[in-house]
């Protein structure tokens, strides 16, 4: 049970939006966008979901683009992470990219146990694995390895990791995090994703916090980030003028307990967003 293609609209209907316009954070428009129905099916191989997990990243990629066009802040709602190639396709490059997630994301079809395709948004974003989506906009790739840097990893398999060691990822497992404070690493994480570029995005999974506070997620992984350490945190990426996007995946309302989980995206996107 994933069930995160239904995140969106649950989330509209938990009034999160409505509330964040009621604090006076400027939204401009909202837009939902809906795959197609047959990419719910969980049981239909990636060679067949392949073409629609594509066109829906065209489509947001369109509507991104769109919103940098009106020159509105692009805060982007998922949905799976698969959608965080069409997502970064959109910004103009270069930037950095900070990927808050329990999980790294990083599989090829020859690295995944599973074929899903939201364990491979990172290695497309890398220009790696499969060419309809590593290319799918550009030839080439969008992101840099040197620019880009992970917080929260705690699950992984072993042929993403070693593309990610081999590519030389600034890494910060979440032993590290709960070591040394997000209020220091955080920081350390921006500094190195803008060391040698002006501008950077975050996609941030909701499974990166622990499941005691976002229990409805598509694949929950004990031991993550608590509210109280993050929340206020993410205000500093908002107040940031190098700051250009912000991704929020993951959102799956069946798993949800009392909307704790809606809540904390709620959380999420006032502290981001706030004024
Ligand atoms: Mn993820």
């Amino acid at each position: 049970m994933r069930a995160c293609e239904a995140g969106p609209e649950a989330l509209v209907q938990a009034h999160v939006f409505e509330r964040l316009k009621k604090r006076d954070i400027a939204i401009d428009a909202i837009e939902l966008l809906y795959p197609d129905q047959r990419a719910k099916d969980k049981n239909i191989p990636l060679a067949e979901s392949l073409p629609l997990i594509r066109d829906f990243n065209m489509q947001l990629y369109n509507a991104v683009k769109k919103a940098l066009q009106k020159k509105t802040f692009p805060i982007i709602v998922g949905g799976d992470h698969s959608i965080a190639v069409g997502t970064w396709n959109a910004f103009p490059k270069p930037f950095g990219l900070i990927w808050i997630d329990a999980h790294m994301d990083a599989h090829t079809p020859q690295t995944s146990p599973s074929g899903a395709y939201h364990g491979m948004p990172v290695a497309a974003l890398f220009g790696r694995g499969l060419p309809e989506m590593a290319q799918l906009v550009r030839k080439e790739p969008v992101l840099q390895p040197e620019n880009f840097a992970y917080i929260g990893v705690r699950s992984y398999e072993s042929g993403e990791a070693a593309l990610i060691k081999q590519l030389n990822v600034k890494t910060y497992f979440m032993d590290e995090v709960k070591k040394r404070g997000l209020s220091t690493i955080i920081p350390e994480a921006i500094a190195h994703v803008t060391r040698h570029l002006s501008h950077y995005g975050v996609s941030c999974d909701l499974d990166a916090f622990d499941p005691s506070i976002a229990p409805g997620v598509g694949s929950p992984e004990p031991g993550g980030i608590g509210g109280q350490a993050m929340l206020p945190l993410l205000a500093q990426f908002g107040k940031d003028p190098r700051f250009i996007g912000f991704e929020l995946v993951e959102y799956n309302p069946e798993r949800d307990e009392n909307h704790k989980t809606a809540e904390l995206a709620y959380e999420i996107l006032k502290q981001v967003m706030k004024p």
